[in-house]
C-alpha cells in the first residue's frame, strides 16, 4: 500500500498533480487546504475560527490539521495521497506517528522544484480565474514567507529519512505528470 506525501510552494502544481497520481497508483486523495476550504464554506466553527489566518496566507494550527489527518487515514482503505501536509516539521512527525498508528509508513515524499517568479505568475494566473480569497499579491508573498520559514525544512526531514524524491516542476502539465508517474514506479 503506498502512502506518498506531495510537496511544494504554494503554486507549484500539487492540487494540479494530485489528480493524475491518485488517478495511476489507486489512492485516496486528502488536501488539507481543500478540507479547510470547505470548513469555511460550510461555515462551521471551526471554519470561523480559521477564515482570517487563510485570508492572510498564514498557517492554521497543527492540531486542528493532525486531527484531520488521522480520521482520514482511520477512513482509508487503498493507500493515501497527502497534499499540502505536512506543512512544518511539527506536522510531519505527527504523520509519521499516526501511519504507524494505523499499521503504516510513509512510501515518499515528492517535492516540485518551480522558480519564486513562476509560483507567483501561476497564482496570479489563478486569481483571475477562480477568485480564491488567498489568491492576491500581498496574500502570496505571506504565503511564500510561511513557506521558506516553516514548510522548507519538512524537505531536509524526509531527506534525512532517504525519502524525498525532487522533481523539476517546471514544463507543461503533462510532462510533470509523467516524471512523477515514473519517479515513483
Ligand atoms: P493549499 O490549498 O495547499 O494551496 P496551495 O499551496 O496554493 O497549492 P495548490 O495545490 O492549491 O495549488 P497548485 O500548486 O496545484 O493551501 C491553502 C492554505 O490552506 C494555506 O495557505 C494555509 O493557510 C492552509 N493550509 C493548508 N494545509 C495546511 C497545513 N497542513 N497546515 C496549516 N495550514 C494549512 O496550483 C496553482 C496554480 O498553478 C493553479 O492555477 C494551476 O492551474 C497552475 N499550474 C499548476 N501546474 C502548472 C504548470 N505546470 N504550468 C502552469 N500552471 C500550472
Amino acid at each position: 500500500m503506498k502512502n506518498i506525501v506531495i510537496f511544494g510552494a504554494p503554486g507549484a502544481g500539487k492540487g494540479t498533480q494530485s489528480d493524475f497520481i491518485v488517478e495511476h497508483f489507486g489512492l485516496t486523495h486528502v488536501s488539507t487546504g481543500d478540507l479547510l476550504r470547505k470548513e469555511i464554506a460550510d461555515k462551521t466553527d471551526l471554519g470561523r475560527r480559521i477564515k482570517d489566518i487563510m485570508d492572510a496566507g498564514r498557517l492554521v494550527s497543527d492540531d486542528i490539521v493532525t486531527e484531520m489527518i488521522d480520521k482520514a487515514i482511520a477512513a482509508d482503505t487503498k493507500g493515501m495521497l497527502f497534499d499540502g501536509y505536512p506543512r512544518t516539521v511539527a506536522q510531519a512527525e505527527s504523520l509519521d506517528q499516526l501511519l504507524a498508528k494505523h499499521g503504516r509508513e510513509l512510501t515518499c515524499m515528492v517535492q516540485l522544484d518551480v522558480p519564486r517568479e513562476e509560483l507567483i505568475r501561476r497564482l496570479l494566473e489563478r486569481a483571475k480565474i477562480q477568485g480564491r480569497a488567498d489568491d492576491n499579491e500581498e496574500t502570496i508573498k505571506n504565503r511564500l514567507d510561511e513557506y521558506n520559514k516553516k514548510t522548507l525544512p519538512v524537505a531536509e526531514y524526509y531527506a534525512a529519512q532517504g525519502k524525498q524524491m525532487l522533481i523539476n516542476g517546471t514544463g507543461s502539465i503533462e510532462e510533470i505528470a509523467e516524471r512523477i508517474i515514473k519517479a515513483i514506479g
